[in-house]
């Protein structure tokens, strides 16, 4: 298990559960200096990213890219892949795969989250999976030309009503000709809609990809009351290698949350005795 941090480039995302924000440069030195492994970036979108300042940072710091969020689309531009509107799904397909090419050129996966959208209004619920089901089928196969996964996150009720838990999620990517989307397993999420997180990671096995490492309140893990132990022995009874990452509330601030998430990193998933 590796840990990470998230750092958020996005303006319009102030307010959301970063730890960084707008300094991919001061972000990685302060990731770095506190001893994370890699950093997970929010992204306005794949062309406002500067690769090669990206990958000088990452060389300089020691640092990997655990992850490419793809929520800007929405929250900036109000793009969806359940969106009645063709053209807009169309818009919020590209938006996603620039990024899946983007972080696969860093060997890094994407993340699909808030773009999946919701079912609502003229869109049934059947309709809106048929068209998460033809992007995840054209996307997963998109990130595998990069070697790398597409990561797929079930949501709260409050911010999707598509897949709020895990079980409902792995049903729905069985089927699917692609095999190559992995769960982004977010433990706030997860501490809302599942009836035991532990079990839940123990169904889904190999298929998580990645976990957003944060307490009940959305702060940093040890500032909430989340019981953390049996979570981690669940992930190393999967043998789960992947990456550990808080996606938080800057809470009180920034360093604060960094340096209790990585305290806690080592608390709980250090190696064992
Ligand atoms: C994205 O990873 C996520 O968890 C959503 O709640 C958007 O903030
Ligand atoms: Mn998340």
């Amino acid at each position: 298990m590796q840990s990470a941090v998230t750092i958020s480039l996005v303006p319009q995302a102030r307010g959301g559960p970063f730890v960084f924000w707008d300094d991919l440069a001061a972000g990685c030195e302060q990731a770095a200096a506190m001893g994370f492994d890699a950093v997970e970036v929010f992204p306005p979108s794949a062309e406002a990213v500067d690769a090669r300042e990206l990958r000088r940072l990452l060389t300089q710091h020691h640092l990997k890219l655990a992850a490419m969020g793809t929520g800007a689309g929405w929250l900036v531009h109000k793009l969806r892949l359940t969106d009645p509107d063709p053209a807009i799904r169309r818009r919020a397909h590209d938006f996603i795969a620039g990024i899946v090419d983007l972080a696969g050129s860093f060997n890094a996966p994407a993340i699909v989250g808030s773009m999946q959208g919701r079912f609502e209004g003229e869109v049934s619920k059947e309709q809106a999976l048929k068209w998460l089901a033809e992007n995840l089928e054209q996307l997963g196969p998109r990130a595998h030309a990069h070697g790398v996964p597409l990561l797929y996150e079930p949501l709260n009720r409050y911010e999707t009503n598509l897949f709020n838990r895990v079980p409902d999620a792995l049903a729905f990517l069985k089927p699917l000709r692609t095999q190559n989307i992995r769960l982004l397993c977010d433990l706030f999420h997860m501490n809302i809609e599942e009836a035991d997180i532990a079990e839940s990671l123990r169904l889904a096995g190999d298929k998580v990809g990645h976990i957003h490492f944060a307490d009940t309140n959305r702060q940093a893990i040890g500032l909430g009351h989340l019981h953390v132990p049996p979570i981690v022995a669940a992930l190393r009874e999967i043998q789960f290698e992947g990456f550990i990452s808080a996606e938080i509330l800057p809470m009180p601030d920034s360093i604060a949350a960094a340096k209790q998430t990585i305290a806690s990193f080592r608390k709980f998933c250090g190696n064992q005795p």
